[in-house]
């Protein structure tokens, strides 16, 4: 073979030691999971070599006739598990499908109203730090204070207010269900397009948890990787009047050449969400998210809105323990191996790098196998950790005990030596 011995690269020791990590501590981070056996050897197959700038049939290279199939697949796939009209499968990421529907359906400056970043909406919902916020005019919406739900009368008002040409649906870190339909309303109501981004809650749709935002929005956006427990990436739903231009807004308008192995573990990945085990599945991140929060509740933690209705739940750590930041957390947590992501709490005086928050989400360790025991298993042992912060031999017996819970529910049995 032509190419030189990597053999004793140390990137694959690197990987070893993921897959070991994977496997031992305890995954809470709400936008992952762990792929299937099958989306993973798409993402690692042939299918990286090959160049395919174009959609299907309309190629700028040769030799695309089997990615053709490849790509065809994918687009029905995802357009029958979710009742769409049309498919865009190659956006690189969700950040880039929400992009492509920027570029596709408004102008520079048009008004936009989404939801703020400091309320659980996403960095491409107007941050402005974010091409979003920069380039366009964005308006935003956020939570109650009364019972930290999203604010109907806020929506309205501001769609009235501002006339804006979309409003973008869709949260990152918002433990409830979103129902489409105010939102469909109000968009009538000032002659607005309505987006729906629901990257994180897709699997949920998929399994029949949550509403369809189809056919009530005119655009649904999704990442592959959460949720619906595919390949990282992104992808596109509309109607057919929409289709054309946002194909053109993808490539050759944002992207180059599409990652035909990510495309063909996204069709895996739409084909396994479309089983009834998928279904069972969903319910069941539902399920376990609805006792992790219970009992997190328990030992003193207080939960964003009350609760959850989705794979995520937010914690306000100030009534666990005013002086324990968001950012200190997730360190202990660390060190204890379990992994979860610092998060701003509505109206957080403290910074995005400090918070007051974390949040935690459920569909990976449901995809373990663990149910509503090992939940309660978890909250004790992140209520331990956080409690005995300052004691590294106690955060070092969580991490013991961390590591036993796990390996009983590998996710990859057999990887990471
Ligand atoms: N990084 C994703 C998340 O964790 O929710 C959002 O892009």
């Amino acid at each position: 073979m032509p190419w030189p011995s990597t053999a004793d690269d140390p990137v694959l020791d690197l990987i070893r030691k993921e897959e070991a990590r994977q496997n031992s501590t305890v995954q809470l981070i709400a936008s992952e999971n762990f792929a299937s056996p099958a989306v993973m050897a798409a993402t690692g197959s042939v299918l990286t070599n090959k160049y395919s700038e174009g959609y299907p049939g309309k190629r700028y290279y040769g030799g695309n006739m089997v990615v053709d199939d490849i790509e065809d697949e994918a687009r029905r796939r995802v357009c029958a598990l979710f009742g769409a009209e049309h498919a865009n499968v190659q956006p690189h990421a969700g950040a880039v499908a929400n992009m492509g529907v920027y570029q596709a359906l408004l102008e520079p400056g048009d008004t936009v109203l989404g939801m703020s970043l400091d309320h659980g909406g996403h960095l491409t919902h107007g941050s402005p730090v974010n091409f979003s916020g920069l380039q366009y005019h964005f308006v935003s919406y956020g939570v109650t204070a009364s019972d930290e739900r999203i604010d109907f009368d806020e929506v309205a008002a501001k769609a009235h207010a501002e006339k804006p040409k979309m409003i973008v649906a869709g949260a990152t870190a918002y433990p409830r269900i979103i129902d489409p339909q105010p939102l469909r309303d109000i968009a009538d109501e000032v002659g607005a397009l309505l987006m729906f981004d629901a990257a994180h809650i897709a699997g949920l749709i998929a399994g029949g948890q949550h509403p369809n935002p189809l056919p009530l929005a005119d655009v649904m956006t999704f990442t592959t990787h959460k949720t619906l427990r595919g390949p990282r990436g992104g992808c596109i739903l509309t109607r057919e009047e929409f289709g054309a231009k946002i194909d053109k807004a993808i490539f050759p308008g944002i992207q180059g050449g599409p990652l035909e192995h990510a495309i063909a573990a996204k069709a895996i990945a739409f084909g396994e969400a479309a089983t009834e085990e998928f279904s069972a599945y969903a319910a069941r991140i539902v399920e376990n998210a609805n006792a992790l929060a219970e009992a997190l509740a328990g030992h003193g933690f207080r939960l964003v809105s009350g609760g959850t209705d989705n794979h995520l739940m937010l914690v306000d750590l100030r009534g666990f323990d005013e002086e324990l930041t968001g950012k200190e957390a997730q360190a202990v947590l660390d060190d204890a191996g379990i992994s979860l992501n610092k998060n701003t709490v509505p109206d957080d005086p403290r910074s995005p790098f400090v918070t007051s928050g974390v949040r935690i989400g459920t569909p990976a360790v449901t995809t373990q196998g663990m149910g509503p025991a090992e939940m309660g298993t978890i909250a004790e042992l992140i209520a331990r950790a956080l409690r005995d912060r300052d004691d590294l031999a106690a955060v070092a017996a969580v991490k013991a005990d961390a590591a036993t819970l796990c390996a009983e529910f590998a996710p990859y049995p057999g990887l990471g030596g």
